[in-house]
């Protein structure tokens, strides 16, 4: 489609492409090459004069080495600096939604979209741990027919401001203080409550930093939101409003604060790891994807602006339909070139879906393309292998820092004849802007219809199970009991905390020793009910799908009932690990077997797994009983409230850690309490015994326990 005359089109052969190929050839077989293509033969000594004489600059193979590590970073993302990407692919249950976008890739039944998906956290730098508390991001590259299409949201349908402008000021708040660049990737700073106090539209949000939301167990175990209201289009160019939803089908499960802290140190890398293993192990995560619509006659008649980002539109108002499933299928192969190199860009839209007003939305349309020219060095990143599209690209932008395609042609400019008017305008399925009409007065004005800050704080607050509001008041308690006590910024907070909830207020003041002020409830009249939807216990399929079970052994075990259990919670998909003394080889069963280990105890640690296991094998279980890791690995799971299971002597193990008093037998076969046992041993081993032990893990933990656990 680019021009024709003159487009270097031989059939000599060209000893630039011979020296390319060669090149390529010769590092396909795996010949180690210079950058042009020149095969070195060492690489570990520099050229120098002599045994012990000076390195010499003529060595160009050591320079250029040199000098590309020098350039290797490039500047991280200035948020969500530290992610984990995966490829798969999107594909719609049907074509019911074509009444209202003309989105093929939503519509048409069977396309299955390639698409391109990076987790993130928010606040840490590139190296930060994946379990601290913050928003996490959510966002897909799809590869449309039509162009790339990025819904670039987070795993908290709201957000903490209204209007862009705000955006470097919350960013800065969080972020590590100016002065001394501390805390890393932690919220629970002077800074950021100073800001939250100040600034009351950030209430909402801050609520679900301080649910369980905010310490996801696993990327494949959150929800993912569009957050702001989009706009679908239809073929005739009718607009209907829309929030998108991700739902994973393992559920939304989140870990413990406590837990969080010790993964930071025994596991950084948690929630990376964990999604590379789960594709690596072929087990791929899936999410639905589901949309709200309001009719745009609709648009006045909440009791919130649907063009403001702090504010969610219940479930029950307007029900989530499923469109279609997500599947991540495949790992990157080079975590640079892919998951730092993609660039996503909430302009990136394709025909049938457009943008709303919301004032945050603008700014984000603007913000991304800015920010991806200074990361990654100039105007042509989308065509790095990951951003490229699967749609033709043909225009009449050229040059620029890291140009890959060479355009023939001499014209470069629309109309031109000379180029026999390429690229050609098309009239069929482009994207033509909706036709909104807009009218006012030129304004720096908050509307007033974005004022309730507090009502759906509320509302989250008081959908919340006993459990989660009791982790609310904890976070909480724990983010402001680390700024200063003197700043005034804790009263200011909990006053804050006042116009939600008085009783949220009080419990948070109790636990920082102050007095809570009387109960000021603001907006009561925009109160809505409680959302059963917002509370994600015992959310989505009943499954052990990939749940971690530890299973703690030593010489003399219950090889045989071991291995029965293990066998069954691998046949439902669960990962068992035999952790042992030594991090390796095997250890010998009672009956003479041998049984492989998996990991060491000292190696790992119980906030690493869903459950634990301690089969029988007196000299197994009296070894354990005596060891302190082991003792203290069991007296953790109880305290995070994980199934634990113990059959035969493995019951000796449990009582060393306190968590039973005798041999007596469990009530199989889930014993309310997250606790498992069995006297029996061996090929006797009941069913029921691991029965109990699935039916108390798919619930994820034993929240009845919660009151009961004694600290580790
Ligand atoms: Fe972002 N955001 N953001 N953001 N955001 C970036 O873009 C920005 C907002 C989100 O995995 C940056 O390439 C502004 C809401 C995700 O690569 C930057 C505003 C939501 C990612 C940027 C927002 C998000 C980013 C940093 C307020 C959820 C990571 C590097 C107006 C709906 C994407 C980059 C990835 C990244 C700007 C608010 C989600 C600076 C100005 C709301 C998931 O452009």
């Amino acid at each position: 489609m680019t021009g024709t005359r003159g487009t270097a089109v031989n059939d000599r052969p060209d000893p630039k492409q011979q020296q390319l190929d060669d090149a390529r050839v010769a590092a396909d077989r795996g010949f180690l090459t210079t950058q042009q293509g020149v095969r070195v033969d060492h690489t570990d000594d520099a050229l120098t004069v002599g045994d012990r004489g000076p390195t010499l600059l003529e060595d160009f193979h050591a320079r250029e080495k040199i000098t590309h590590f020098d350039h290797e970073r490039i500047p991280e993302r200035v948020v969500h600096a530290r992610g984990a990407g995966a490829y798969g692919f999107f594909e719609p249950y049907g074509n019911w939604l074509a009444e209202y976008t003309a989105a093929k890739f939503l519509t048409t039944p069977g396309r299955r979209t390639p698409v391109f998906v990076r987790f993130s956290t928010v606040a840490g730098s590139r190296g930060s741990a994946d379990t601290v508390r913050d928003v996490r991001g959510f966002a897909t590259k799809f590869y449309t027919d039509e162009g790339n299409y990025d819904l670039v949201g987070n795993n908290f349908p709201v957000f903490f401001i209204q209007d862009g402008i705000k955006f470097p000021d919350l960013v800065h708040a969080v972020k590590p203080e100016p002065d001394n660049e501390i805390p890393q990737a932690a919220s629970a700073h002077d800074t950021l409550w100073d800001f939250v106090s100040l600034q009351p539209e950030t209430l909402h949000t801050i609520m679900w930093l301080m649910s369980d939301r905010a310490l996801p167990r696993s990327y494949r175990m959150m929800q993912g939101f569009g957050v702001h209201t989009f706009r679908l289009v239809s073929e005739s160019g009718q607009g209907t409003f829309v929030k998108f939803h991700w739902t994973p089908r393992l559920g939304v499960h989140s870990l413990i604060w406590d837990e969080c802290q010790k993964i930071a140190g025994k596991d950084p890398d948690f929630n990376r790891r964990d999604l590379w293993e789960a594709i690596a192990a072929g087990q791929h995560p899936e999410w639905e994807l589901g949309v709200q619509l309001v009719p745009e006659r609709d648009e006045f008649k909440f009791s919130f602006d649907l063009l403001d980002a702090t504010k969610i539109i219940p479930e029950e108002l307007v029900p989530v339909t499923p469109v279609g499933r997500m599947v991540l299928n495949r790992n990157p192969e080079n975590f640079f070139a892919e998951t730092e190199q993609v660039a996503f860009h909430t302009a990136n839209v394709v025909p049938g879906i457009d943008f709303t007003n919301d004032p945050l939305l603008q700014f984000r349309n603007f913000s991304y393309l800015d920010t991806q020219l200074i990361r990654l060095g100039g105007p042509n990143f989308a065509q790095l292998p990951v951003n490229r599209p699967v749609a033709e690209v043909h225009n009449n932008q050229r040059d620029g820092y890291g140009q890959q395609r060479i355009v023939g042609g001499t014209t470069s400019y629309h109309k031109n004849s000379l180029g026999g008017g390429c690229p050609a305008i098309a009239n069929a399925d482009v994207f033509r802007h909706y036709t909104e009409r807009v009218e006012g007065h030129t304004i720096r004005r908050r509307a007033e219809s974005f004022a309730d800050h507090y009502s759906q704080a509320r509302m989250f607050w008081r959908s919340m199970s006993e459990v989660e509001a009791g982790h609310i008041v904890a976070a909480y308690a724990f983010e402001l009991g680390k700024v200063g006590a003197e700043t005034g910024i804790r009263e200011r907070v909990v006053g804050e905390l006042a116009k939600i909830d008085g009783e949220l207020a009080e419990q948070v003041a109790t636990e920082l020793g102050i007095s809570a002020p009387a109960a000021a409830e603001l907006f009561p009249e925009n109160s809505p009910n409680p959302s059963p939807a917002l509370s994600q216990l015992d959310s989505g399929e009943q499954t052990i799908m990939s749940r971690r079970v530890a299973i703690l052994a030593a010489d003399g075990v219950d090889g045989v009932g071991l291995t029965r259990v293990a066998e069954a919670l691998r046949d439902l998909g669960a990962v068992p690990e035999v952790l042992s003394l030594r991090a390796g080889g095997s250890i010998a069963g009672v009956d003479g077997d041998s049984v492989p280990v998996d990991r060491g105890i000292t190696t790992m640690a119980s906030v690493l797994y869903d459950a634990v296991l301690v089969p029988g094998g007196s000299a197994s279980a009296e070894r354990l009983s005596r060891d302190g890791y082991a003792v203290h690995f069991v007296a953790e799971a109880y305290k995070h409230l994980k199934t634990i299971g113990a059959f035969g002597d493995g019951m000796l193990l449990l009582r060393a850690a306190g968590i039973v008093a005798g041999l007596a037998e469990g009530t199989a076969p889930a014993d309310e309490n997250g606790v498992i046992t069995s006297m029996a041993a061996g090929a006797g081993l009941p069913e029921a015994f691991t029965a109990g032990v699935v039916a108390s893990l798919q619930h994820h933990r034993c929240w009845a326990r919660t009151t009961t656990a004694v600290p580790a």
